[in-house]
């Protein structure tokens, strides 16, 4: 049985193919996928001789279907799979070139990815991310081929060099981890998280760190702040084991991914929930920290209590990726009732008179804290715009 992700509705679209593509491999094997697969190969030998030298842009016509076109995330669609052939598994980590894949047998597969998925792919490093499901054809010695990627759901992106980068896919929630001390609590990264969570289609949990080192009750405001919006919050101490059970509650059955600044914490509080899970702490991200270029490696870990983490390298400034001006605003759910009642229906809540939300910060209906994030954002969503 042929199967690709949902078959049925199958569309021919246009494809950038890639310079790296340009004397494609036309040896039997290939030309028999395309044939049995759903492929069809149309770029016409003709049209390409027309075209500059180099040119990136000879295109194929791959027939895919519509759920493939419309998944999250801007996901190129995925080639046919023959799941006769085929495994699917999850991707446990990234290393380079190679996937870490677990199987359906529970064995893990050091799997490449198939030439062809890194031409519908435009973001290279991003081919497979931390949590995709993978159809991949397993070969001898544990090694393996990832030949399709399945539709992505629950994704934490973040941008990196002007690009996005999706640091995991296919997980419930994302706890962001803030440390109150040492490093400093920033509020502003958190309302940053929030947006990004919204984006990706996660839900929030707010752990707030190292609550043995400060008198707790000085952050009872701000805690407060976070609950009125309805993101939970939580007070935790690696250390003393404070808010561990709380945080453990959330996690049962879910797939979570922790993120956070470095040093925060992530991977103490990891350790703390599973007991002889013996992540690397803080003495070696501050090794690998040195060289800049290093890969960032999520991965995922089965709880013992049920569920999955991603424990995440530390992130350096969070940024958010491509979001448009007019959009920064739906990322604050106090501000909403007031929107509608602008004197401008284009407000954009900064200098306009008679603006609403200007006036409910005012009348603290809404924080001037979360106010402030959200001019920041806005700030920043203007800048990218004119890069
Ligand atoms: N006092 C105190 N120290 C903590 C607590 N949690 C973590 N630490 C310390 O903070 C430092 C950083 O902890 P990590 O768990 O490595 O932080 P991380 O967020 O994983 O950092 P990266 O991996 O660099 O992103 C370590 O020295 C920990 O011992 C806590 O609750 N209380
Ligand atoms: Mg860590
Ligand atoms: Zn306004």
């Amino acid at each position: 049985m042929l199967q690709c992700p949902a078959m049925d509705k199958k569309k021919k679209i246009r494809v950038e193919l890639r310079k790296n593509r340009s004397k494609p491999p036309r040896d039997k094997r290939w030309t028999q996928e395309f044939q049995e697969h759903g492929f069809t190969e149309d770029a016409q030998p003709s049209q390409e001789r027309v075209r500059a030298k180099g040119e990136l842009s000879r295109k194929r016509t791959i027939i895919t279907s519509e759920e493939a076109l419309h998944s999250e995330g801007d996901q190129p669609p995925m080639p046919a799979v023959d799941t006769h052939e085929c495994l699917l598994g999850r991707v446990l980590k990234v290393q380079g070139l190679y996937s870490v894949v677990e199987g359906p047998d529970g064995k893990t597969y050091r799997c490449a990815v198939r030439r062809l998925l890194k031409t519908l792919v435009t973001d290279e490093r991003n081919v497979v991310t931390t949590g995709d499901r993978v159809w991949f054809r397993p070969a001898a010695a544990g090694e393996g081929l990832i030949e399709s990627i399945e539709p992505r759901h629950g994704v934490l992106t973040r941008s990196s060099r002007r690009r996005e980068h999706v640091l995991v896919a296919n997980v419930d929630q994302l706890v962001v981890v803030m440390s109150l001390i040492e490093p400093d609590l920033k509020p502003h990264l958190i309302d940053r998280y929030l947006a990004c969570a919204q984006r990706g289609g996660l839900e929030t949990i707010i752990c707030l760190n190292k609550a043995d080192l400060v008198d707790p009750v000085s952050y009872q405001p701000l805690i407060g702040s976070y609950a009125q919006l309805g993101v939970p919050v939580i007070l935790t101490s690696a250390r003393t084991g404070l808010g561990l059970e709380l945080l453990k509650e959330r996690l049962v059955g879910r797939a979570t991914v922790f993120s956070g600044q470095s040093g925060v914490g992530k991977s103490s509080l990891l350790n703390a929930l599973q007991p002889g899970l013996g992540l690397r702490g803080r003495e070696v991200s501050e090794a690998t920290e040195k060289g800049r270029h290093t890969t960032t490696t999520a991965e995922l870990i089965p709880l013992a209590f049920g569920g999955w983490a991603v424990d995440t390298p530390g992130v350096r400034q969070f940024q958010l990726w491509n979001i448009r001006p007019e959009e920064v605003e739906g990322f604050f759910a106090e501000m909403r009732p007031f929107v509608p009642l602008c004197a401008f229906p284009d407000c954009s809540h900064t200098h306009e008179d008679r603006c609403a939300v200007k006036l409910a910060v005012e009348r603290r209906l809404i924080s001037e804290r979360r106010y402030l994030s959200y001019l920041g954002m806005l700030q920043s969503a203007r800048e990218e715009r004119h890069h």
